[in-house]
């Protein structure tokens, strides 16, 4: 497994280095988040997969096979074409080499033979690949008409999976042994969602919908307890390399299990709101803030919880300042761009339509129970 991160994470450095031009970031800055981030991410990377090749992880989904023949194809051309031009060309150099007593040939101008050979072979050739290309392109392009569909919401920076029945998630849980399609879409930047052990690959976009679909192997135990790989493979700021997910696939009666344990979370009786909210927060809000008081792109959400229990105010970037109180907190997550804190750049992408009423109630009963651990314990 060693290689395909090594190798993707150069890739993504590659590609950040290009979005980061394209996007008008600094480049010194952004390289040096690169270099931090790729250590940060390096850590995280613990091989998970035994028994791989030189180039990808072992194959886990149905297509995985049919993409590695291609490639594996177009990289032996490429070599027997490579040694086989450049070793003739040596060859030659030493064999008529200028010396001493050696008088200079008069070359063929023409051989129709060798002609016709050297178009025909690497047209075949060509034309091989451009057909199980787009073979494989079409195959990967249209999902099986009863995929299950797993919607996909990518934000700076964390994924949000979510299910038919309800249940959300920052990791992908899908069932082996059936199509499943992502229908993807960003809520802000260029993302793109990779999984290299099943060899998809597809770019999320803001304002429109993208899809890719792949059957999933069921992986052996090891790799179904720690997950397989999924990247952001599009850089899309700070935060970028925290967007490396796992993905966990299930035999279907335990996926179902599992998505069902997912979504009736909020219902469970055993867990106490505040817990609740602290598990939505750790999905859709931990990417920017924290729970002390420490920024990291929003303030940290102590300093408005403490606010709300000393009746203090904070102050918002036009000069003017509020005591804060549940209304506050739920017009923050419904309607960020109200009240901008003083300090900290407008950056929060509104929550409406994302989470239900309930979810904030939950993430309000959170915020406040931080400085005040009362709030929120039982039912
Ligand atoms: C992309 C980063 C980002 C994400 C994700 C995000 N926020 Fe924010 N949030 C900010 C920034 C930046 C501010 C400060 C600017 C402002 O007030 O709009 C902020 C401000 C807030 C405030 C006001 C805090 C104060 O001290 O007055 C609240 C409350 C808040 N966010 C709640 C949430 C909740 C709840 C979530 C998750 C459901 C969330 N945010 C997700 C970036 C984010
Ligand atoms: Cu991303």
């Amino acid at each position: 497994m060693l290689y395909a991160p090594i190798s993707s994470v150069l890739a993504s450095a590659a590609s950040a280095a290009h979005a980061a031009a394209a996007e008008g970031l600094t480049l010194a800055s952004a390289a040096a988040q690169q270099a931090a981030d790729a250590g940060a991410a390096a850590a995280q990377l613990a091989a998970p997969t035994a028994g791989d090749n030189l180039f990808f992880p072992e194959q886990g989904s149905t297509i995985a096979k049919e993409i590695d023949d291609v490639f594996y194809f177009i990289l032996w051309v490429s070599i027997i074409s490579f040694v086989g031009c450049i070793g003739a060309g040596v060859w030659f150099m030493w064999r008529y080499r200028a010396r001493a007593g050696h008088r200079e040939e008069v070359t063929a101008a023409h051989d129709t033979r060798l002609e016709i050979t050297w178009t025909v072979i690497p047209t075949l050739l060509v034309a091989v690949m451009f057909y199980v290309g787009f073979e494989g392109f079409m195959n990967l392009r249209e999902a099986p008409g009863d995929a299950y569909t797993i919607n996909v919401t990518a934000r700076q920076w964390a994924w949000d999976f979510s299910y038919p029945n309800g249940a959300k998630d920052t990791d992908l849980h899908v069932p082996a042994g059936r199509p499943v399609k992502l229908l993807m879409s960003s809520e802000d930047v260029l993302h793109s969602l990779y999984i290299p052990s099943f060899r998809v690959k597809q770019d999320v976009v803001p304002g429109r919908y993208t899809s890719l679909w792949f059957e999933a192997f069921l992986p052996e135990q090891k790799d179904r307890e720690q997950g397989l790989y999924l990247f952001c493979t599009e850089y899309c700021g700070t935060d970028h390399w925290n967007m490396n997910r796992r993905v966990y696939v299930y035999p279907q009666a335990e996926f179902e299990a599992k998505i069902q344990k997912l979504a009736d979370f909020l219902n469970d009786p055993a867990i106490a709101p505040a817990e609740k909210g602290r598990r939505i927060y750790a999905r859709a809000c931990a990417s920017c803030h924290l729970t002390t008081d420490g920024t990291k792109i929003g303030p940290g959400f102590e300093i408005v919880s403490k606010a709300i229990k000393d009746g203090s105010s904070v102050a918002f970037a036009d000069g003017s300042s509020l005591v804060p109180d549940e209304n506050y907190l739920r017009e923050s997550i419904l309607v960020p761009g109200a009240k901008v804190r003083q300090g900290y750049p407008n950056q929060m992408n509104s929550f409406q339509g994302q989470l239900s009423d309930a979810e904030i109630n939950f993430l309000i009963t959170f915020i406040k129970s931080i400085s005040d651990p009362s709030q929120g314990a039982g039912q």
